[in-house]
């Protein structure tokens, strides 16, 4: 029977090859074969299993991936940018921290990274969790990508027509985040919620007044999409008690105005181990049930438009005292120390999962909206309400060990991560989904192992009210043996698996190393949602502002011009010569260089590298750049295209000369 199986499936692997491959060149030789797939399988040790995975994972070259993953890169502070099937690493956006290649932080961004520092204290790295792609109506809409540094409390804005960061705002209330960055069905609103609860708007307070000081927080910040910005001044934030707030998701459809966030340490622990106190993982885990928050989106806006705000550092911040007395805040019992909370893609259900207990709980919108309108609560120990857990509970479902992150698909099932368990579990949904899949509601129907403690998973188009339940990529936090170990630091491991078929059918398709970065979380959009340009509209373009920037150098205009001792260079790139070449100034001189990279062919991207300053930007076709700096070396300095562009690409460079103010 199995060898009969075997036979089929590699016979269908040959005549794919062989129909792949005859494109042109025929059917190519691998390392142990002649094309003849059955001898190349055998050689190589391939079970029928491993043929079917690399047919539905191997791209052509040429070949576009079908979906693309934008996935957190942790504490490298950036953003990558995966295809599938293939999973392919396109590339890393640099988002919080400063990165040559793309110029980051060397010339390019110089001020985007800066609007990010603290207290003017440079901040060179951040530690990136959750993107959320821009949605119309609940779906990716391929505009625009938000992710957080948890580690300084930021959000940045990635614009998807060239994949690069347009904005940092910094918390001006925490200093560090976690439940962000997720958006409202519509983007109008961006989600931060805090993680470790501080004195808000970083004031000091010792840490015996932490019940009275320390508080929480979730900030909403306002996207505008026309701008591409986010709008401070119409931002603001709740103040929150001092749980540890973790996650937060925006309803949507049945759920749509309300947001969801889960939270650990209700029981204020505060640690201090090396005073003989519990230490945090002890005293934060104690009791049986933390608080999911309920928040009603449009009555906060509305105590924000009317102004029943406090300033922190200038910023609106809703007191805990005004979220319970406008009923914009309500909490409800979540079992012990959970972690995610997921919106089911008709906003009817709200998944959240204890990391401590076996089971996800599934809250029910309508029951919260019932408890909430008979008054079924009784009030923590700051007066918000809790809602009753058996007026809001749905179902609860056993699954396995550890789970963490929920996700969904377009079969009736949801998806569990099982951190202890390191595998991958797949339920029903009751209500509404039931009869999408022949499996009995609310029940486990398989799990598939990962290897290894899968964090966040990630499915296509996962986040959405209509995911399409194609592909999950688990996000494993340990790799252990899968790889070669490039030594003791080992990479991450991103498994994709096949989710179409029904029932317990789910298909482990390829083992992908993230050696560049913790990610966190992902989501994956449809390869054709996405319409990047790959060149700039118009000659001298601005990345920053997205149009022409009037003052940018012009073919035919290239030249420097003194004003006093400052000086504007005016130059241009093209294959494969800087106009100018001879660039002379004075030591002490200020200078201002403008570069268009002046070329309308696509990836024709120049470098521009300057020794002894600091100083590597990436223009891309179009693109103009401005940096400035205080020529205080003098001496002699070859600058040079540092991006192999052309035959004569060595031949790209000139000299700045800086004469001496003594001569
Ligand atoms: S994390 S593994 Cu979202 Cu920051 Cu859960
Ligand atoms: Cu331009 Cu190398």
């Amino acid at each position: 029977m199995m060898s009969r199986m075997w036979w089929s499936l590699v016979t269908a692997a040959a005549v794919v090859l062989v129909g792949c491959g005859g494109n042109g060149g025929g059917p190519s030789g691998g390392a142990a074969g002649n094309g003849d797939a059955q001898a190349i399988a055998a050689a190589r040790g391939l079970t029928p299993d491993d043929v079917t995975a690399a047919l539905k994972t191997y791209m052509p070259t040429g070949r576009h991936d079908d979906y693309i993953m934008f996935s957190s890169g942790g504490h490298s502070g950036q953003v990558f940018v995966i295809g599938l099937p293939s999973m392919r690493l396109i590339r890393s956006i640099a988002v919080f921290t400063p990165e040559p290649w793309q110029g980051w932080g060397y010339g390019v961004g110089d001020e985007i990274l800066e609007a990010g520092y603290v207290n003017g204290n440079e901040l060179s790295w951040g530690d990136t969790h959750h993107p959320a792609l821009s949605e119309t109506n609940g779906d990716y809409d391929g505009e625009y990508c938000f992710i957080n540094d948890k580690a300084n409390a930021r959000v940045a804005v990635i614009d998807l027509k060239d994949f690069e960061t347009k904005q940092i705002v910094k918390n001006p209330i925490a200093n560090n985040d976690h439940g962000g960055t997720m958006v409202t069905p519509n983007t109008e609103y961006i989600i931060e919620g805090g993680q470790y609860a501080t004195p808000l708007g970083n004031e000091y307070a010792p840490i015996d007044e932490y019940n009275e000081s320390y508080r929480g927080m979730v900030t909403l910040w306002k996207f505008d999409r026309s701008a591409g910005r986010i709008d401070e001044s119409q931002s603001f934030a709740l103040e929150l008690p001092p749980y540890w707030q973790d996650i937060f998701d925006a309803g949507k459809l049945a759920s749509e105005g309300w947001i969801f966030g889960n939270s650990f340490n209700t029981e204020l622990a505060t640690g201090g181990i090396e005073s003989g106190n519990a230490p945090f993982e002890a005293g934060a885990s104690q009791r049986d049930a933390d608080y999911l928050h309920i928040i009603d989106l449009p009555k906060a806006e509305a105590a924000f438009r009317a102004g029943k705000t406090s300033k922190i550092n200038g910023f609106a911040v809703i007191s805990l005292d005004t979220c319970v007395k406008e009923g914009i805040l309500f909490f409800a019992p979540e079992p012990k120390s959970p972690h995610g909370v997921d919106v089911a893609p008709k906003g009817d259900f709200i998944v959240v999962s204890g990391k401590l207990d076996p089971h996800v709980t599934i809250y029910s919108i309508d029951r919260i909206k019932q408890a909430i309108a008979d008054k079924n609560w009784e009030p923590d120990q700051y007066g918000v309400p809790v809602l009753d857990q058996d007026a809001v509970v749905e179902a609860q479902v056993e699954l396995g060990l550890g789970p963490l992150h929920t996700q969904f698909d377009d079969k009736g099932y949801a998806y569990t991560s099982l951190f202890l368990d390191t595998a991958v579990a797949r339920w029903t949904l009751g209500g509404d989904y039931e009869s999408l899949n022949p499996d009995v509601a609310w029940s486990l129907v398989t799990k598939i192992p990962v290897h290894y403690n899968v964090g966040h998973i990630a499915a296509s188009e996962g986040d959405t009210v209509s995911p399409d339940g194609n592909y999950l990529v688990s996000l494993n936090k340990w790799s252990v043996d899968r790889f070669f170990p490039p030594g003791p630091l080992l990479p991450q491991n991103f498994q994709l698996i096949d989710i179409a078929e029904s029932g317990d059918k789910m298909q482990l398709l390829y083992d992908m190393p993230i050696g560049i970065g913790e990610p966190h979380y992902a989501q994956i959009v449809k390869a054709d949602k996405l319409s990047p340009w790959t060149v700039y509209p118009e000659i001298g373009w601005d990345p920053l502002t997205q149009k022409v920037d009037s003052n940018a150098a012009k073919a035919g205009g290239e030249r420097v011009v003194r004003q006093g001792r400052n000086v504007d260079i005016y130059m241009t790139a093209i294959r494969s010569h800087f106009t100018p070449e001879h660039v002379a100034i004075n030591q002490g001189d200020h200078v201002r260089w403008h570069i268009t990279n002046v070329e309308r062919a696509e990836d024709a991207t120049h470098g521009f590298a300057l020794p002894a300053h600091n100083v590597n930007l990436s223009l891309e076709p179009g693109e103009a750049v401005t940096f400035e700096f205080d020529a205080d070396q003098a001496g002699v300095f070859s600058y040079y295209c540092s991006e192999f562009c052309s035959a004569l690409h060595l031949e790209m460079a000139g000299y700045l000369m800086v004469k001496p103010t003594a001569l």
